[in-house]
């Protein structure tokens, strides 16, 4: 794999570095309402000028589920694609800047209208809840602007197959263009439930939408969301991790033939999040479930890989036996430490996932408070813990200083502090959930049931973990603070990895998009036509005078 760009140009750091400054603003944020809202849900704390339970949890799911994740996400494939594939042109990264502008302008009115308590609708602000119309106009900026950011990244990849016609693209920014595009794909689904429906009925246009087509809209959405918070983890799994270790990607063909298979199955399973919700017909919620299975061997792929790049390091080092490799890791550099850490929470985590998609123990777990440990693992252990370890060498790269030895070893310090808190935290919550405590209700609605009492000590432990990530948020924007401003002047590397030898040629047809979109729309097609003309048939859409088209 050729790296002829070792330095992300300064113009193209400055947009990078926006969308960071924005997410970690919302880290700070969102922290504080997650650890205000784990006291008011124990039961331990009453929040002033009645500010309320679901209010705080709106913040906090908004700024952290969905605002810190989308900046941090395109300020590093901004970077990402400038890195690989080169400096942006000026068309591309004026593209990158309107994009940015209008989903901070987006941002601001959906989180003025969240902390005036006219959007207490949580982040995913299902119907019948309804919000003021300013916030569903602010979450169409949001994705407009993201369309017009993505878009951005997509003309830098065509431009670049455009010069090396024959090649296969830089992994990387190959990767980053198949996460773009799950996004664009994805997103329509949420663009289609807040332009046709909770827009026109938050403006009083409508008296009535129906909730069912709102949900599954919104699913169509949310699951592939998922993996577009995940998908740069596994980019920096895949491609970074092996420059800081000194070792090769195992397989260039793997890894894109696994990115291709998130975009193919991601998107057609959004019904495993409605497995309980009359309507829809047991077939196709089977049929999604069997579908949900497929998208699990992508990951089962990336821990092959990751495993075959361990060892392949190690042995080069004279590592022998199973495990070998294990010590001939750099466990001192945070770089690598603090993402490993993540890798090793997502075998948990992803078997979590697997319990949660397995038909009928969701009826067991749904709507409980296991669902939130689930995506505590999930997103804000493996996912949020990489972002870290990216933003340690990412913004000294972009802002032109060091990792220093001091900022390293607090960092290393952070993820523990982060894992010991997030075990506490998750962990109860995983077990109250097994209980059958409900997720989304504070102590002051549940209080009186008489169950309740079994799920105090696991209330108390999400309180103390909640704590704990407190203090690991204040680390980690302490050293974020340091690394942008006041850290050495220096030379940070943007490590990307490199194939190894013996890898097989990267088959072209894996950059073949005409193949991989066509496939994609057919299974779209084939997961919710039938589902969809059933809620329509069947639903009230079109009795009371409202009209959905
Ligand atoms: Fe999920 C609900 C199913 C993955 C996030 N999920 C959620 C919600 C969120 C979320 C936010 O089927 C709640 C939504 C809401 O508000 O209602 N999820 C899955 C499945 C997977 C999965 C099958 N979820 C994720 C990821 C998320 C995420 C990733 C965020 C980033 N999830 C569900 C279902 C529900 C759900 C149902 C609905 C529940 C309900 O009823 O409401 C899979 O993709 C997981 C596959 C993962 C693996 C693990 C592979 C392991 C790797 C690590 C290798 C480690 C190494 C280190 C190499 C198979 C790659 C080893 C070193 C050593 C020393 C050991």
């Amino acid at each position: 794999m050729s790296q002829p760009f070792a330095k992300v140009h300064p113009k193209d750091a400055k947009l990078a570095l926006a969308h960071i400054y924005v997410a970690m603003f919302a880290l700070a944020l969102g922290g504080l309402a997650g650890l205000l809202q784990t006291l008011v849900r124990s039961g331990r704390l009453v929040l002033p000028a009645n500010i309320g339970y679901y209010q705080v949890l709106t913040v906090h799911g908004v700024l952290l589920g969905l605002v810190l994740t989308t900046f941090f996400i395109y300020g590093f494939q901004h970077a990402a694609v400038s890195r690989t594939s080169g400096t942006y042109s000026d068309r591309s990264r004026l593209l990158g800047w309107i994009g940015f502008w209008v989903m901070l302008l987006g941002t601001a009115m959906a989180a003025v209208m969240i902390l005036l308590n006219e959007a207490t609708v949580l982040y995913t602000f299902y119907a019948p809840l309804q919000a003021h119309w300013i916030f569903y106009l602010g979450l169409t900026f949001v994705v407009v602007g993201s369309w017009v950011g993505g878009a951005a990244m997509i003309a830098q990849y065509i431009s670049w197959r455009k010069k090396h016609r024959g090649q296969p693209s830089p992994l990387l920014t190959f990767m980053v263009v198949i996460n773009t595009v799950l996004w664009i794909v994805a997103t329509l689904g949420v663009a289609g439930t807040v332009l046709f429906q909770l827009l026109p009925w938050s403006l009083g246009l409508v008296d009535r939408v129906d909730v069912l087509v709102s949900r599954t809209l919104f699913w169509y959405f949310g699951h592939p969301l998922v993996y577009f918070w995940l998908l740069p983890a596994y980019m920096a799994w895949y491609v970074i991790i092996p420059k800081i270790i000194g070792g090769k990607i195992f397989s260039d063909s793997l890894a894109r033939l696994s990115f291709v298979l998130f975009l193919l199955f991601s998107i057609p399973v959004g019904f495993h999040h409605q497995l309980v919700e009359p309507g829809i017909d047991p077939f196709w919620k089977f049929l999604q479930v069997v579908l949900t299975f497929m998208v699990v061997i992508p990951s089962l792929m990336t821990a092959f890989s990751l495993f075959a790049t361990f060892e392949m390091h190690g042995r080069s080092k004279g590592a022998r036996g199973l495990f070998g490799w294990f010590k001939k890791l750099p466990w001192g550099d945070a770089r690598f430490s603090v993402p490993f850490i993540g890798m090793v929470a997502f075998i948990p985590a992803g078997a979590g996932g697997l319990i949660n998609a397995s038909n009928q123990m969701n009826q067991v777990v749904h709507n409980s408070i296991w669902v939130t440990g689930h995506f505590h693992l999930t997103l804000a252990t493996s996912v949020v813990l990489t972002f870290f370890a990216i933003s340690y060498w990412l913004v000294p790269h972009l802002t032109g200083r060091v990792l220093t030895k001091a900022m390293n070893k607090l960092a290393i310090i952070q993820a523990i502090v982060w894992t010991v808190g997030m075990a506490i935290m998750s962990g109860a919550m995983h077990a109250a959930g097994l209980l059958g405590a409900p997720r989304r209700s504070s102590y002051s609605t549940y209080g009186d049931a008489p169950q309740a009492l079994d799920w105090i000590p696991y209330q108390i432990a999400q309180a103390i973990g909640g704590t704990i990530l407190f203090i690991g948020i204040i680390l980690i924007l302490y050293i974020f603070i340091n690394l942008a401003f006041f850290a050495p002047k220096g030379e940070e590397e943007f490590p990307v990895g490199e194939g190894a030898e013996a890898a097989e040629k990267t088959p072209m047809v894996l950059e073949n998009w005409r193949i991989w979109l066509t496939v994609l729309a057919a299974l779209i097609l084939i997961a919710y036509t039938v589902p969809f003309m059933e809620m329509l048939q069947n639903g009230p859409i079109g009795s009371k005078g409202y009209k959905l088209w």
